[in-house]
C-alpha cells in the first residue's frame, strides 16, 4: 500500500506512458485514460489486493475494466506494478503485441476480461461478484465503467441485477468525465441526476474529485467500512487531465497526438512531476 505522495508519482508516470505509448503507436484514447491516471494508480498501488507475479491467484480482488478503450493507462499500472517488463509497453497497438488496442484477456494475465465492445463489464462483474458470494470467497470485484456506457440499456439491468443480489463485493468506479465519443455527455445523452438514479436503484453512492489522489484514497477507505448493498464511486474526471491542450476537450477522445504535441505534452508533465518531487 503505498502512500500519497508515491501515488502521485505512480499517477505522473503513468500519464507519461499514456502520451508516449499513444504517439508511438499513431492510435489510440488519450483523453480517458489520462483522466483516471489517478484512479489506476490508487487502485494498482494502493487499493487492489493482488500478486503481479502471480495473476491467477484465486483470492485475488478482480479489476474489469469495462470502457477498453482507455486501456493505455491500465497496461502502464501493469508493468509498473511488475505484471510485464516496463519496456513492452512500445508494443502497444502492434500486429501480435499483447497489449492490444482494446484488451484481449487470452493475451495478457492480470486483465480479468476482454473489452472495447461498451456496456458488457458490469454484467461481467456482476456475474463475478455473485460467484464469490456464492463461494464465501473474500476477494472484491472492481469495475470501471465509463459515463458513455450509461447510454446502454444493459448497464442498467446489470445495476438492478446487483440490487437484487445486494452485492457489497461490488464496486464500481465511474469515470464520470462528461464526454464521449461524438461531445458532451448532457448533449448527446442526459445521464443527470445520476446520483440520485443509483440511489433509485438501491446503491451506496459515493462522488469523488477522481484526480485528487489523497480525496481518491480516502473514499477507497471508506468503501471498505461499507456494508449490504452494490457501490459506486463517481470520480469526477477531467478528460485528458496533465495535458493542457487535452483537457475538457473531446476532440481527444481517439487521436493521437502529432510528434511534436507529444513532447509538449511529455515537457509539461515533466514540470509537474518536479513539483511532485518538491512536494514529497
Ligand atoms: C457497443 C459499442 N458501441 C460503440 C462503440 C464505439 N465507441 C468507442 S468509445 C465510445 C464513446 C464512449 O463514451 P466514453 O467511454 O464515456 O468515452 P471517453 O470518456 O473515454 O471519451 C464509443 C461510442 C464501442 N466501442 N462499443
Ligand atoms: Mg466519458
Amino acid at each position: 500500500m503505498e502512500e500519497v505522495g508515491h501515488l502521485k508519482y505512480r499517477a505522473n508516470a503513468i500519464r507519461q506512458d499514456i502520451i508516449k505509448m499513444i504517439s508511438n503507436a499513431g492510435s489510440g484514447h488519450p483523453a480517458g485514460a489520462l483522466g483516471m491516471a489517478d484512479v489506476f494508480a490508487v487502485l494498482y498501488f494502493h487499493v487492489l489486493n493482488h500478486d503481479p507475479k502471480n495473476p491467477s491467484w484465486e483470492e485475488r480482488d478482480r479489476l474489469i475494466l469495462s470502457n477498453g478503450h482507455i486501456c493505455a493507462a491500465r497496461y502502464s499500472a501493469m508493468a509498473h506494478s511488475g505484471y510485464f517488463p516496463i519496456k513492452e509497453l512500445k508494443t502497444f497497438r502492434k500486429i501480435d503485441s499483447r497489449l492490444q488496442g482494446h484488451p484481449s484477456y487470452e493475451d495478457l494475465p492480470g486483465v480479468e476480461s476482454s473489452s472495447g465492445s461498451l456496456g458488457q463489464g458490469l454484467s461481467i462483474a456482476v456475474g463475478m461478484a455473485l460467484t464469490a458470494k456464492l463461494d464465501n470467497a473474500n476477494h472484491k470485484v472492481y469495475c470501471i465503467l465509463s459515463d458513455g456506457e450509461l447510454d446502454e440499456g444493459s448497464v442498467w439491468e446489470s445495476i438492478n441485477a446487483a440490487n437484487k443480489w445486494n452485492l457489497d463485493n461490488l464496486i464500481v468506479i465511474l469515470d464520470r468525465n462528461n464526454i464521449q465519443i461524438s461531445g458532451d455527455t448532457e448533449k448527446v445523452w442526459p445521464l443527470n441526476p445520476l446520483r440520485k438514479k443509483f440511489e433509485a436503484f438501491n446503491w451506496e453512492v459515493l462522488d469523488v474529485d477522481g484526480n485528487d489522489v489523497m480525496k481518491l484514497v480516502g473514499v477507497f477507505d471508506r468503501v471498505n467500512h461499507l456494508k449490504g448493498k452494490p457501490i459506486i464511486v463517481i470520480a469526477n474526471t477531467v478528460p485528458g487531465k496533465g495535458v493542457s491542450f487535452m483537457e475538457n476537450k473531446a476532440e481527444w477522445h481517439g487521436k493521437p497526438p502529432a510528434k511534436d504535441q507529444a513532447l509538449y505534452a511529455l515537457k509539461e508533465l515533466s514540470v509537474k512531476l518536479r513539483k511532485i518531487e518538491d512536494d514529497f
